[in-house]
Parts: C-alpha cells; structure tokens; sequence
C-alpha cells in the first residue's frame, strides 16, 4: 500500500470528540518516548505530520490523521510516563483505556515497544489487558538502527520467550526503524490487509 495524502483532522481530548464518520482507525500505542509519532511520520512519509520530541510525554491527545480519505491513523499518547504527577498520569490512562477498550472505531492497534530493552511489566500487562478485551493489536518494535543484526535476533528471542509463557499463539510482530525506514513496506501491508479482510 502507498499512502499518498496524510491530513491532520483532529485531537481529541476524549472518545466522544472523535470523528463522528464511519472510517476506521489504526492506532499507535506504547510506553512514552518509545517512537509512535516518529513512525506515523515515517509511515505517511511527512516529517513534520506528527509532534515527534526527546522529551517523554510529548503526544497528550488522541491525534487522528486522515489519510487518502478512507481510514485513520491514530497517535496516541504515550503510558507510563514516570515523571509525570499521579493525576496526569491516571487522566493518560483514562483517556487511552476508553478509547482502545470502547471506542467502535478503533480498528486495530500497534502496540510500540522499545527493541533495546527486556520485556517491561506495563507492556506485558496491557497485552494481557487488550487479550482479555480481545482488542486486535500487534507489537512493534522500534529503533532497530540502534542494535546490530545478532542483538536484535537476541532481544526477539527473549521476547517470545516471554510472550510464550502467558499467550500460546504470538500476535503479529514487526520490527522498524523510523531513522532508515525499515519495517514500513511489512507494517503498510499489514495495515491494508487490516482494512480490506473486514470491509
Ligand atoms: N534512532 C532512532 N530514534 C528514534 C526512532 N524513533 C524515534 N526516535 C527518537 O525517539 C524520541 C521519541 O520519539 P517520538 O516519536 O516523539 O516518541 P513518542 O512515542 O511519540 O513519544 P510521546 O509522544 O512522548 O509518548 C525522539 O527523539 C525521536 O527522534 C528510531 O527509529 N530510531
Ligand atoms: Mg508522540
């Protein structure tokens, strides 16, 4: 799939303010900083699309891009920002929970996470989460330009691993680097399977 038109339409600051039309969304969800913003550019291929920042916590709403005006892409806010107050974080979680949990468009959904590290608590509990909900998602993982080939397959394996204690079938994983675009033929492919396998 080609995306050849990426629109900002929106932020949202709750479930009943997004768009109220029958386009589906894909969104992108993970930990703070892990490069959901970065991705959604380098996906649509904007640089500038979505906020992309050093600093955690940057994305506080829920963002839709309207793209060749048929379905959405979503950047969501990042969870588990540590440093930010208790009431922050809990308005985050509130804000996310409702809209990857109850929101009818909410059509599948990226789960990012950070290549480099070991399997972390909060993720693996949010994948418990959307299994129980049975919310379709995938797992990304993201910065790959920052290992090399053998600690990639390392970190993959330990992660599978992981998985494999709690789920017995893996969801679809995919690995990209929004610094030299790798990964983005496998996630747009996936995405327009996504859109067609249910229309
Ligand atoms: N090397 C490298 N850096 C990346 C990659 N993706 C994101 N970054 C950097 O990581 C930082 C965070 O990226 P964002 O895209 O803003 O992350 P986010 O998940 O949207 O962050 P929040 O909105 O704060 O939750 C920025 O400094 C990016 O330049 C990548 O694939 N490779
Ligand atoms: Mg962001």
């Amino acid at each position: 799939m080609q995306i050849h038109k990426a629109q900002f339409r929106c932020s949202s600051q709750r479930t009943s303010q997004v768009p109220a039309d029958a386009l589906r969304d894909i969104a992108f969800i993970g930990r703070s900083n892990v490069g959901k913003s970065s991705l959604i550019n380098m996906l649509t291929g904007h640089a500038g699309l979505a906020k992309v920042s050093g600093t955690p916590g940057k994305t506080r709403l829920i963002n839709h891009f309207l793209i060749d005006d048929r379905w959405y892409l979503v950047d969501l806010p990042g969870y588990g920002y540590a440093r930010a107050s208790r009431s922050v974080r809990n308005e985050f979680s509130r804000l996310i929970l409702d809209y990857v949990l109850r929101c009818e468009k909410m059509h599948f959904l990226y789960v990012l996470v950070d290549a480099r590290l070991e399997p972390q608590r909060i993720d693996l509990d949010f994948f418990g989460l959307l299994g129980r909900e049975g919310v379709p998602f995938g797992i990304v993982f993201t910065k790959i330009d920052k290992l090399s080939a053998a600690q990639l397959r390392r970190n993959l394996d330990r992660y599978r691993s992981t998985l494999l204690e709690q789920w017995e079938e893996l969801p679809p994983i995919f690995c990209v680097s929004s610094a030299d675009r790798r990964g983005r033929e496998e996630i747009l492919a996936h995405i327009e399977k996504c859109l067609t396998d249910c229309s």
